[in-house]
């Protein structure tokens, strides 16, 4: 019988990390992280993480518990289910206990699902260990830049270790928090995908030093995603006049990705920007 390499075996049956599993397999996210620890220039807080997400809509918070119960529920209805993911509606690392005691718990009931996690990386090396012991083998970090001054224009500020930055202080050390958290998972064998929130006239230039680094450090693929502003315009970045990118944008973005990431299918095109209590297939817009 022929095997596959490690790393296609990892991600033959992940709706986001292979095209293909998109239209055979579903996944759950299971809404558990209320708290963020950043703040983005395109988020308000009253929406789901935008990073994983699109605003507009919100995730209700639930417990591990409930969390569990839910996932039992989907593992009989859903005979595709293949990934259990946590992605908000907050920083899933800024609810440490939230989130990785959920992991735990599926994990003791079934050894085979694919655990996924979507951060933005600032407190993600602090959990190194428990990410492996727990075989979270799907981790996704939102790079949006990866020099400060850039980066200073999408954070307003950076919470850590009981201290306050902002500024170019701030984007310095999530960014190197960032790199740190993909090169130390890369090395431990964990599949890492970068999102990066296109941003026109803020981080446009900025996506091939992006991919750059994506590369170096071994991340497996990158998904470009767009901003989009929520309806009811209460973000800085919506009120500062910024603009969502056009299809040419993200197109183009895409491409000079694909240059430094080594090729078209190191850059994810069929993100749908799911909910953080999305269950089902990619397309679907089932919720929990
Ligand atoms: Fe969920 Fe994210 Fe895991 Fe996928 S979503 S935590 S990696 S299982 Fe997928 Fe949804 Fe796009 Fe995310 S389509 S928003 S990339
Ligand atoms: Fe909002 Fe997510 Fe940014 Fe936190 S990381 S501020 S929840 S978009």
């Amino acid at each position: 019988m022929k095997t596959l390499d490690p790393i296609r075996e990892k991600i033959k049956n992940h709706p986001c990390y292979c095209e293909k599993a998109h239209k055979k397999y579903a996944r759950l996210h299971l809404p558990v992280a209320p708290k963020c620890n950043i703040q983005c220039n395109y988020c308000n807080r009253k929406f789901d993480c935008v990073n994983e997400s699109r605003p507009g809509v919100t995730s209700k918070v639930i417990t591990p518990d409930e969390a569990v119960e839910i996932f039992l529920k989907y593992k009989v209805i859903l005979k595709n289910l293949s990934v259990v993911g946590i992605a908000g509606p907050g920083d899933p690392m800024a609810n440490p206990y939230e989130t990785l005691k959920t992991f735990e718990m599926i994990r003791n009931i079934d050894d085979g699902i694919n655990l996924c996690l979507s951060t933005n990386g600032l407190e993600l090396s602090k959990y190194i260990k428990e990410i492996k012991f727990l075989k979270i083998e799907h981790i996704t970090i939102t790079i949006n830049a990866v020099d400060e001054k850039i980066g200073s224009n999408i954070y307003k500020y950076v919470k850590t270790d009981n201290r306050t930055y902002k500024g170019e202080e701030g984007a310095k050390i999530l960014i190197e928090r960032q790199i740190e958290a993909l090169s130390l998972l890369v090395n431990e064998g964990v599949i890492v995908k970068v999102n990066t929130v296109l941003i026109p006239g803020i981080n446009s230039a900025e996506i091939s030093s992006i991919a750059r680094i994506i590369k170096r450090y071994g991340g497996f693929i990158h998904n470009i995603i767009p901003l989009i502003h929520p309806e009811d315009r209460s973000t800085f970045f919506s009120r500062s006049g910024i603009k969502p990118p056009s299809e040419a944008d993200l197109m183009l973005a895409r491409v000079e990705s694909a240059l430094k990431m080594g090729g078209t299918s190191k850059v994810m095109k069929h993100c749908k920007q799911c909910r953080a209590d999305a269950v089902g297939m990619l397309h679907e817009k089932t919720v929990i």
